[in-house]
C-alpha cells in the first residue's frame, strides 16, 4: 500500500504530471480548453489515477502542497500551450480541503504572472459536495480569485445537494453536467429531461455549460439538440500528457 510518506517523496522528486483532457465547442468541436487531471508517475507502480493518493493527501495534511505541484505544472503547460498558439483555457480541480488555504489563491496568481499566462485563462472546477464542507471560507476564497479573473466552475453538477444555493451564492461562470445524465442519454428519458432542464437553467444564469463523459456519437447528438455549448470525454479524446496533447492538437489543425 502507499503511505503519506511515500506521497511526500512523490512531491518532494516532482512525480507528479498533469494530464490534459480537451473541452470541445459542441457544434464545431473547436478545442477551448483542458481539464488538468492529476497523475502520479510512480517509480514502482506506474502512472496512477487520483483516486489512490487525493484522499491520501486530504488526509495527510498535504494537499496544499499537491495542489500547488499540480497548479505549477498546468500553469507552465498553458503558457507552453499559448507559445505554441493554442489559445486555450485551463481547468484545475480544486478539492474542498484546500478552501483552508489562503496562501494557495497567492501562490496560483502568482505562478501564472511569472508563466505569463493571464489568470483568465485559468479555470477552477469545484464539486457541490465540496462547497457544502465550509461555505463562507469557500465563498472567501473563490472570490479573491474571482476577482483576479480566474474563472469558476461548478463540476458534477446534479449529483451534489444544495445545488442551486450554490448557484446563487458563488460566481460560477460554468456549469459541468456530471456524467451520469450524459452517458446512454439517449436511451433514457429521465437523464434527457435532467439535461435539458440543467441546461436551461444554465443558460438563464449565464453560464457556459459542458456535458462531461460523451463517449458516443448519441451522446454527442443529445447535449448538441439540447444547445450545450461545450463537451468532453472518450468520443473526443482521453486525458493524455503534454507531449501527446500537443501532437493531438497540432493534428486537429
Ligand atoms: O481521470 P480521473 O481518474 O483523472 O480523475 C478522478 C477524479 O480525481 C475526478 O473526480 C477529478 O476531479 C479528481 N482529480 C483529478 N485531478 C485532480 C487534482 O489535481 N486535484 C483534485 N483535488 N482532484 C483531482
Ligand atoms: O470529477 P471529474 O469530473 O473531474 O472527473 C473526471 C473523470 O472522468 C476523470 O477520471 C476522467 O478520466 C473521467 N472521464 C473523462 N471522460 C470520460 C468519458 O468519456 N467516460 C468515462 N467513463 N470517464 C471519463
Ligand atoms: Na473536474
Ligand atoms: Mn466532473
Amino acid at each position: 500500500a502507499i503511505s503519506v510518506g511515500d506521497l511526500l517523496t512523490g512531491l518532494e522528486s516532482n512525480q507528479f504530471v498533469a494530464y490534459f483532457q480537451p473541452k470541445v465547442d459542441a457544434r464545431s468541436l473547436e478545442v477551448i480548453g483542458v481539464e488538468v487531471l492529476a497523475r502520479w508517475n510512480h517509480p514502482q507502480h506506474g502512472i496512477l489515477a487520483p483516486g489512490l493518493f487525493v484522499p491520501l493527501a486530504e488526509n495527510g495534511g498535504l494537499i496544499e502542497i499537491l495542489t500547488m505541484a499540480i497548479f505549477k505544472n498546468a500553469i507552465d503547460a498553458g503558457s507552453e500551450l499559448h507559445r505554441l498558439g493554442h489559445q486555450l483555457k485551463i481547468a484545475v480541480n480544486y478539492s474542498a480541503q484546500s478552501f483552508g488555504s489562503l496562501e494557495l489563491p497567492e501562490f496560483i496568481v502568482a505562478t501564472s504572472q511569472a508563466a505569463g499566462l493571464d489568470p483568465r485563462y485559468l479555470i477552477i472546477e469545484v464539486t457541490e459536495s465540496g462547497l457544502v464542507h465550509d461555505p463562507t471560507v469557500a465563498l472567501d476564497v473563490l472570490s479573491r480569485l474571482r476577482l483576479k479573473g480566474v474563472s469558476l466552475s461548478i463540476d458534477d453538477f446534479g449529483t451534489g445537494y444544495s445545488s442551486m444555493e450554490q448557484l446563487r451564492r458563488i460566481p460560477f461562470s460554468e456549469l459541468k453536467i456530471d456524467q451520469g445524465f450524459v452517458r446512454g442519454a439517449d436511451q433514457d428519458a429521465t437523464a434527457r429531461s435532467i439535461l435539458e432542464s440543467s441546461i436551461a437553467m444554465a443558460k438563464k444564469l449565464n453560464l457556459t455549460t459542458v456535458a462531461e463523459g460523451v463517449e458516443t456519437q448519441e451522446d454527442l447528438e443529445v447535449v448538441r439538440s439540447l444547445g450545450c455549448d461545450l463537451v468532453q470525454g472518450y468520443l473526443i479524446a482521453k486525458p493524455m500528457a503534454l507531449a501527446d496533447l500537443i501532437v493531438w492538437l497540432q493534428r486537429k489543425r
